[in-house]
């Protein structure tokens, strides 16, 4: 205070209004609300006239200094993101569809920045709301949403945001193509992604089990690039009793009627998108005593439309409230009464849950290309930022240490994005017939590893993002809170951490091993391909080592008990995560036209710790010891003395 002061009163000095006489700084003051008739004195007046003339005078009345905070700015981003375009000049044949592919990316980025990414914001800030009743009592369970939802669904027909993945002239890469537009458009959707990935999802179950009626017009519209034609898809299986344990949390019965239609009666706690024209959704067959199959075993799979009747109200449904959530506000989330819906049986009796992987699958995948999106997001708005931002005398960008940390940033995105775009990679190949039983063995390993890797790191490098924007990152109309909020989900929904984590222990025993063999032999022929590429030694030796660590890790597991595994499952699926990703970071950074920055990302996240599962399976971490003290640790408060 007494050095801005004695600031204030040199430059008025130098002014020369003053004469040279040092005037306390509590003079400059406007009239305030407290004491608005308060007579001004001479003084005060010809302090304001003063200041008025020589207009350098901060804070007099409304006038609040020069500085304000640059704000920053979107731009287009496909043009932002190098490892974006590198990957995709590296992998996509040179074809006319490569060049359409990155045209079409190209245009579409400039959307992105110039306006989807205020519609997205206008989801945000004009959230969806249910209207029961109508004026006159009827009920109707109206969900409202905003112009800018219902022009976001317009837009994903047009773009072909869900039929790029089922349009065969793409060959094995429709998957690579669909999902970097879904990157690109993701932080900018107002979470229209999430029906997207409900939609792409219901689509690839009804291709699995057959496109024939009654779902053949469904999965046209699905499918559609017309908007007028263009449908999306709910998929309805979280529950009352929880949305992991599917099997045993599913209460609704679907009651077989005459022409071979069913009835559902349930109660569905989380519908996410409830927008939606129909749905996929569990249910068990009651027979004719009244019975039904309990578990796994007993559950069904179901295709329904949401339709209304002649009097407007919906067919068999019952919007109970929309949810409250912490994030994903743009979107309406219900619980739903499920009272006579009309539905078709679409899978055999008990196969529900297998029938259904399909889609979970997709919505795991879809949910993969969101959390790295918000990271790339995240991180192009702060280093932008950091070019206009200055701090102690100079820009954010020539801080090393803000460098340092959005450049650890960046190295987690860089690995995120690798993660993600190889499993999509390996869709494609699966969807266009081009996989060996290595490439689906890797797939499904990986569609769990990689979700719930990036949902963590998601929720991680946001956070960071907010920080480096200091104050203004936790300031609500920045749009930077919301997508903290909005990353927050993505390690929950379709899976949490350590239900994938299980996941991949199932997908393990199931194939008799098959899985982990194709992914240790996968991670050895990316190596190879970098032996002999000197800067990356160190990273090399750091993954081929940890893959021994995790090899031995396997086989000393595999004559432990299920306990043991299931202590082990979140650290192994980690495990299983850093070493690939080390893998593909080491094999962009082979490619003929990397850049030095690809080789330093690969070195730095090789730097960590890449295995684990190793090291703490040497600890004792999965002992059945362990467990007990695990426990008392949590419970420590309770332990009778
Ligand atoms: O969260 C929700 C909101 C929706 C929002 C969507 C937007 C997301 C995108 C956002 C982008 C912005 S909806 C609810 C989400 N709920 C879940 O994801 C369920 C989580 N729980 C699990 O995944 C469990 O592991 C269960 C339910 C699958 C476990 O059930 P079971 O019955 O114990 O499973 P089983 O016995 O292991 O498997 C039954 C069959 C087997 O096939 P068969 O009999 O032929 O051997 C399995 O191989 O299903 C097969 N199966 C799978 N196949 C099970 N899981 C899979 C899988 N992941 N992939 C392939």
């Amino acid at each position: 205070m007494a050095a801005s002061s004695a600031v204030l009163s040199r430059r008025l000095a130098g002014s020369g209004l003053w004469c040279g006489v040092t005037r306390p700084l509590v003079h400059i003051r406007s009239a305030s609300a407290a004491e608005p008739r308060a007579r001004k004195s001479d003084e005060e007046q010809l302090w304001e006239a003063a200041s008025d003339a020589a207009g350098y005078l901060p804070f007099s009345r409304a006038r609040v200094g020069s500085f304000f905070q640059e704000q920053p700015v979107l731009k287009n981003p496909f043009l932002e993101d190098a490892l974006l375009r590198g990957y995709l000049k590296r992998h996509l044949p040179e074809e006319s569809c490569s060049q359409a592919i990155l045209s079409d990316l190209n245009a579409f980025g400039e959307r992105v920045a110039k306006d989807i990414d205020t519609w997205g914001r206008e989801c945000e800030l004009n959230p969806p709301r249910l209207v029961h009743f109508d004026p006159w009592g009827r009920r109707v369970d109206h969900i409202v949403t905003s112009e800018a939802w219902k022009r976001l669904k317009d837009l994903s027909a047009q773009e072909g945001l869900v039929a790029i993945g089922y349009d065969k002239s793409f060959g094995e890469w429709r998957r690579v193509y669909q999902m970097s537009k879904l990157y690109i458009f993701s932080p900018s959707s107002g979470l229209y992604t999430c029906p997207l990935a409900m939609t792409d999802g219901a689509a690839k179950v009804i291709q699995s089990v057959g496109v024939s009626p009654p779902v053949e017009e469904a999965y046209r519209r699905l499918t559609s690039r017309q908007p007028e034609r263009f449908w999306t898809s709910g998929q309805w299986m979280t529950e009352r009793q929880g949305g992991s344990d599917v099997g045993t949390g599913t209460e609704t019965v679907a009651i077989p009627q005459a022409d071979g239609s069913y009835r559902l009666h349930g109660f569905k706690w989380f519908t996410s998108a409830t927008d939606a024209d129909m749905t996929l959704t569990l249910a068990r067959v009651q027979d004719r005593s009244g019975s039904t199959t309990p578990g796994s075993r007993g559950l069904s799979l179901f295709y329904a439309e949401v339709s209304r009747d002649e009097d407007g109200r919906l067919r068999g449904i019952e919007v109970q409230r929309l949810k409250d959530k912490l994030g994903t506000r743009q979107m309406p989330t219900a619980e739903l009464l499920l009272d006579g819906l009309p539905a078709y049986r679409l899978s055999e009796e008990g196969r529900g849950v297998a029938s259904i992987a399909n889609m979970l699958t997709i919505t795991r995948i879809h949910n993969s290309i969101s959390a790295a999106a918000a990271m790339r997001r995240v991180l192009q708005l702060a280093r932008d930022y950091a070019t206009r931002r200055t701090a102690f005398g100079k820009l954010l960008k020539d801080h090393p240490l803000h460098m340092q940390t959005l450049a650890r940033m960046e190295v987690e995105t860089r690995a995120a994005f690798l993660l993600v775009m190889d499993v999509c990679r390996l869709l494609g190949r699966e969807e266009s017939g081009l996989a060996s039983e290595f490439d689906r063995h890797l797939l499904r390993l990986l569609t769990p590893v990689v979700k719930l890797y990036t949902g963590k790191q998601a929720v991680a490098v946001v956070s960071e993002g907010l920080e480096s924007f200091g104050g203004q990152g936790y300031i609500e109309d920045t749009g930077m809170p919301g997508i903290l909020r909005d990353a927050q989900v993505l390690s929950i929904w379709e899976g949490t951490t350590n239900v994938l984590s299980l996941d991949v222990l199932r997908c393990v025993a199931r194939s008799s091993g098959m899985v982990l063999h194709a992914y240790f032999a996968h991670v050895k022929s990316l190596l190879a391909g970098a032996s002999g590429v000197s800067s990356l030694d160190p990273a090399v030796k750091a993954v081929g080592g940890a893959l021994s660590e995790l090899e031995q890790f396997v086989q000393i597991a595999a004559s432990r008990s299920p306990s043991y595994l299931e202590l082990a499952a979140r650290d192994l699926a980690y495990s299983l995560a850093r070493i690939y990703a080390g893998a593909l970071l080491i094999d962009h950074a082979c490619w003929k036209d990397a850049s030095p920055n690809d080789t330093y990302a690969a070195l730095r996240w090789c730097e960590q710790e890449l295995c684990l599962v190793a090291s703490k399976q040497k600890r004792g971490c999965y002992d059945s010891s362990s467990a007990s003290m695990d426990a008392a640790l949590v419970y420590d408060n309770l332990i009778q003395k």
